[in-house]
């Protein structure tokens, strides 16, 4: 096998919580008169929520302290969890979970590497939990992607090397954080197409392809 473990991305990768990170984000920055739209938000995707909202503000024209930005991030996250809550099995794509299946079938070692501090509570509502040998989210880790630490630290836990892994992600810094970890990656969906990620892919059971290549 040309790996022998995947290590997914979370949020824009087996679901779609992206487009919630977005809403989030944007009714606070009209709530504070920032501009933020949709390709804004693209370059925060797998950073982590503190350096997202300094991103945010820095567009703004006005200084916050430390305190208000705390509140601000508590804010933004409040408004995401609601979202969360609402969240089913049923809201995992079908081909999400078909590949899944297949890869543990094929004797993948399968785990996850997300930035996010709310990669347990997904995992929970998803009910995905089994499918993974390790997860390692945003409570594990100090730095976040484009750093390295979070994909080491999941290959480390696969007790694989990093050149038997595959990473999936969805975004710019997710890729840099492969490549710097010595991984192969493949990138889903159009945000980080023009990355030099090994694969483009547009639905994840390409993966199954991808693999045998
Ligand atoms: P939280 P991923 C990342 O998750 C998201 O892409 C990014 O938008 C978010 O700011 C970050 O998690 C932190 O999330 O506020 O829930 O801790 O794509 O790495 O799975
Ligand atoms: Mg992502």
């Amino acid at each position: 096998m040309k790996y022998k473990g995947i290590i997914f991305d979370l949020d824009g990768v087996l679901c779609q919580t992206d487009e919630y990170h977005y809403q989030a984000w944007k009714q606070l920055a009209d709530r504070l008169q920032i501009p933020f739209d949709r390709e804004q938000n693209n370059s925060l995707r797998g950073v982590s929520r503190m350096e997202s909202l300094n991103i945010i503000l820095a567009n703004g024209i006005r200084q916050y302290s430390e305190a208000e930005k705390k509140m601000f991030a508590a804010e933004k996250n409040d408004l995401y969890c609601k979202q969360l809550a609402r969240m089913t099995p049923d809201d995992m794509p079908d081909d999400v979970k078909e590949t899944l299946i297949a890869l543990r079938c094929s004797g993948y070692k399968l785990a996850v590497g997300s930035s996010s501090k709310n990669a347990p509570t997904i995992i929970n509502h998803l009910g995905i939990a089994s499918f993974f040998d390790a997860i390692v989210d945003g409570n594990c880790i100090t730095r976040s992607k484009p750093d390295p630490e979070i994909f080491l630290k999941a290959a480390k836990l696969l007790q694989l090397n990093p050149s038997d892994c595959l990473v999936v992600e969805d975004a710019a810094s997710g890729v840099q954080a492969a490549h710097a970890g010595g991984f192969d990656c493949a990138v889903i969906g159009n945000t980080a197409r023009d990355t030099s990620a090994k694969w483009n892919i547009i639905h994840l059971n390409e993966l199954l392809s991808i693999i045998n290549r």
